[in-house]
């Protein structure tokens, strides 16, 4: 048997979510090692020293310390589901977006989200900013059901879990707020059962017990 992939992991960590959804939906298998960031093992630290979550071990081949690499390479070998051919627009433009996500978005994001890892600032004014890039997937969501078209692509699913934190952040305040497809779009992610299946919860890895295995039925 060949020795499957290890993924260290963080199970809150959204870049780890959208990781483990593309092994998931890629149908590959790979050994879970659930970590604490406060308490990285030193195995993580030798393999990338940068240390994050998640990083992706691949025998043979190396390690990817990226989280939307991983997804990549999850569905470059595998992509049942053509996550990187939407149904409107090209990858092209589904990593655009994701960009923006991961820059601008999350720059509020964390700022809303944790204000008091920053000096003097007003989680409300950085609330507002983020809101805009909310307003910016309803409007995408206005015509179909999807970021990208009919039917769920890359960008939903490297996208959602940031925008997950975005939105329970302050669910009152989030629940009073317009729009109405933006919310059926994130309904539909947070009950998917690829976005469920991969939240289940495992005990933090320990190199003395057994392994734990994520394979595909
Ligand atoms: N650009 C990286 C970012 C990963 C990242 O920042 N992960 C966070 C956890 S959500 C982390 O590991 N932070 C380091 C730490 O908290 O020590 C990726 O896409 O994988």
């Amino acid at each position: 048997m060949t020795q499957p992939p290890i993924l260290y992991s963080f199970r809150r960590c959204p870049y780890a979510m959208r990781a483990r959804m593309a092994l998931s939906v890629s149908m590959q298998a790979y050994e879970l090692r659930e970590v604490l960031l406060r308490d990285k093992p030193p195995e993580l630290i030798e393999v990338s020293p940068k240390a994050t979550v998640p990083i992706l071990e691949v025998p043979h081949l190396g390690v990817i310390d990226q989280s939307l690499d991983i997804m990549l390479w999850a569905l470059n070998k595998n992509d049942p589901y053509s996550w990187l051919l939407p149904e409107r627009g090209n990858l092209e433009q589904m990593l655009a977006l994701i960009e923006k996500n991961d820059g601008n978005f999350k720059y509020n994001l964390d700022r809303y989200k944790y204000p008091n890892r920053f000096d003097d600032l007003d989680a409300k004014y950085f609330r507002g900013e983020g809101e805009k890039f909310i307003a910016e997937l309803d409007k995408l969501l206005e015509t179909n059901n999807y970021l990208f078209g009919k039917k769920p692509a890359l960008a939903d699913y490297a996208i959602g879990p940031f925008v997950r934190q975005f939105v329970n952040t302050d669910k009152e305040w989030f629940d009073g707020l317009p729009y109405v497809s933006f919310k059926k779009w994130f309904d539909q992610f947070s009950q998917s059962e690829i976005f469920l299946g991969i939240m289940k919860k495992y005990n933090i890895w320990n190199k003395n017990e057994d392994p734990i295995y994520i394979s595909i039925p």
